[in-house]
């Protein structure tokens, strides 16, 4: 179908830049090293790339902080090196999507600045929460907590230096909300996102979508004072997920809608289920959404599959196609998930430590690729999944940067872990990812010699050599290059078996016997050495007709 928009099927590759590949020897990914891996990136046969937040910022949320929405961080580059990228990518074959961050600025971002220099009445107040506080003005006003752990609120010093009003800030206290009612927000991020389609980016993600309207009046939540975030019941917030959230988001669209070339916004929004998702893709709104209720599926058939069944349930009534994402810069690597005991889902590294069996999570994971590159609609990989990178979590606490560290009171070592640089060739530190001698802004464990993209690239055992392969397929096998619709097939409990159309069958062991695949289909690509049965924890696809 000549007419089918590029993103309905799209392999999206997220690139944490500052761990990506750096080219100027500082020890921080920036652009002209990304630049000069796209031809990994086309080899291994992702459509697009999906860059993390490259604006200036004091790095307080690895850039989530953003001082100035409209130009680069020096450390990361220029725009003029945005542009050689743009232009590169796209001689490639290759799209590129950029991260919009609209819930909250920096707070070094000139209008924060302003908003605390003029003191009570500053025109500036008004774009952000300020508050007096409850008590005479010691307390915050409400009892919200930050997504990083501790109370959402800061107290500011006024110009004559008295303590004073309280900003509202749902992650890092550096990163004060926005409030969306404010017409001059709204009128400067329409600027944004012109001034990035302008420039030809593909499309752009929009970050924490369900924080963008808060609740009248900002009553209290009925957290408990000092509540860690995991208590907090986060999707059920008041200040999440409401009603006028979708307005902005059919703002941007009518935006969008005037430029050619299939651009597409893309929300992260973690929701309460498949349904509440399905609104933020609706035709006047965001094109498609991250779906986290597939990421933080355990390894199991029954969860994995209603997962499945709820998305396409849900979305197939909006039109918009179904993502599948089992790991990002947010989350713990699922290597390491799928490895333990309790294998469930982690997030902002607030899992519980639970023995990891490492090679069973890797066996796994490399079924789990199998499996989301054989679902209908896009996907979304995570930079190193393709090497099977784990989550380093013996990291020393002195180089932890993620603000879930301290802001939790040290009981959660937060995202680092997910985020160690990518190891690219060479048997040491720093592997290729900077210059020899160079440090890693975190550093690299040195059994990772044995993952770099030197080490996997000839070896066609290699995780890396099966998601190339998988990759190849899709574009190739009918079934998965025409996005026929899944039909599920019953193979038993534990395993998870569907068609594309009538020529494809992806079969998933995650039961603890071997499965017969006698009669199933020709094995095209398996995720382990496969006979006549398929062993557990083990995935194929299978050409059948
Ligand atoms: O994440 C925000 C976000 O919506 C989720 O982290 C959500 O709060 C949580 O998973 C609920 O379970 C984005 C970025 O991806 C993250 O790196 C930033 O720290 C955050 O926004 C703030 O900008």
């Amino acid at each position: 179908d000549g007419r089918r928009p590029w993103w309905r099927t799209a392999v999206v590759y997220e690139v944490y830049l500052r761990s990506f590949a750096d080219s100027d020897g500082d020890g921080v990914g920036d652009v002209d090293g990304l630049r000069s891996r796209l031809p990994y990136l086309v080899d291994l046969g992702v459509d697009a790339v999906w860059v993390t937040p490259w604006y200036p910022s004091p790095m307080a949320d690895g850039g989530y902080d953003v001082s100035d929405h409209r130009d680069i961080d020096p450390r990361l580059g220029t725009l003029a090196d945005v542009d050689a990228l743009l232009a590169e990518a796209h001689a490639a074959g290759l799209r590129l999507i950029v991260d919009l961050v609209a819930n909250h600025t920096s707070a070094e971002h000139p209008w924060f600045r302003a908003a605390v220099a003029g003191g009570r009445g500053a025109p500036e107040r008004a774009r952000y929460f300020f508050r007096d506080g409850r008590d005479g003005g010691d307390r915050p006003p409400n009892d919200w907590i930050s997504a990083f752990g501790g109370p959402a609120w800061t107290r500011v010093r006024e110009p004559d230096g008295s303590m004073g009003q309280w900003y509202l800030h749902l992650f890092a206290p550096e990163q004060p909300d926005l409030d969306w009612d404010d017409a001059v927000v709204q009128e400067e991020f329409d600027g944004t996102v012109r001034f990035w389609l302008d420039r030809g980016v593909d499309g752009i993600r929009v970050d924490a979508a369900p924080a963008l309207a808060k609740v009248p009046g900002l009553p209290d939540a009925g957290h408990a004072p000092g509540a860690l975030f995991e208590s907090a019941r986060w999707v059920d917030n008041p200040h999440w997920d409401r009603d006028e959230v979708h307005e902005v988001f059919r703002r941007w669209r009518r935006i969008s809608d005037g430029y050619d070339g299939d651009r597409v916004f893309v929300s992260e929004a973690v929701v309460a289920g498949p349904e509440r998702l399905a609104r933020y893709v609706r035709p006047d709104e965001l094109h498609t959404s991250f779906n986290f209720d597939f990421l933080r599926a355990a390894w199991n058939a029954a969860g994995l599959r209603a997962a499945i069944d709820g998305t396409l349930a849900a979305l197939a009534p909006v039109g918009a196609p179904p993502t599948w994402v089992l790991s990002s810069h947010d989350e713990t690597r699922h290597v390491t998930r799928f490895g333990r005991a309790a294998s469930g889902a982690g997030t902002m590294g607030f899992d519980a430590a639970s023995p990891t069996d490492l090679a069973l999570g890797l066996r796994r994971a490399r079924a789990a690729a199998l499996l989301t590159l054989a679902l209908p609609g896009g996907a979304y990989l995570y930079q190193g999944e393709e090497l099977g990178l784990p989550e380093v979590e013996d990291l020393p606490e002195d180089v932890l940067q993620d603000p879930t560290w301290e802001r939790s009171g040290h009981t959660a070592r937060g995202r680092d872990g997910c985020r160690v640089p990518l190891p690219w060739s060479g048997d040491r530190p720093p592997f290729g990812f900077t210059a020899d001698a160079v440090r890693p802004w975190l550093p690299q464990p040195g059994s990772w010699r044995e993952l770099t993209v030197a080490a996997q690239r000839d070896d066609p055992s290699s995780t890396l050599s099966l998601y190339r392969g998988a990759l190849r397929l899709r574009r190739t096998l009918p079934g998965l290059a025409d996005d026929a619709p899944l039909t599920w097939c019953d193979l038993g409990d534990g395993v998870l078996a569907f068609d594309r159309g009538s020529r494809f069958r992806c079969v998933v062991n995650l039961s603890d016997r071997p499965v017969s695949l006698a009669g199933q289909g020709e094995p095209v690509l398996t995720s382990a050495p496969v006979a006549a049965d398929l062993p557990a924890d083990t995935a194929a696809w299978l050409r059948t007709g």
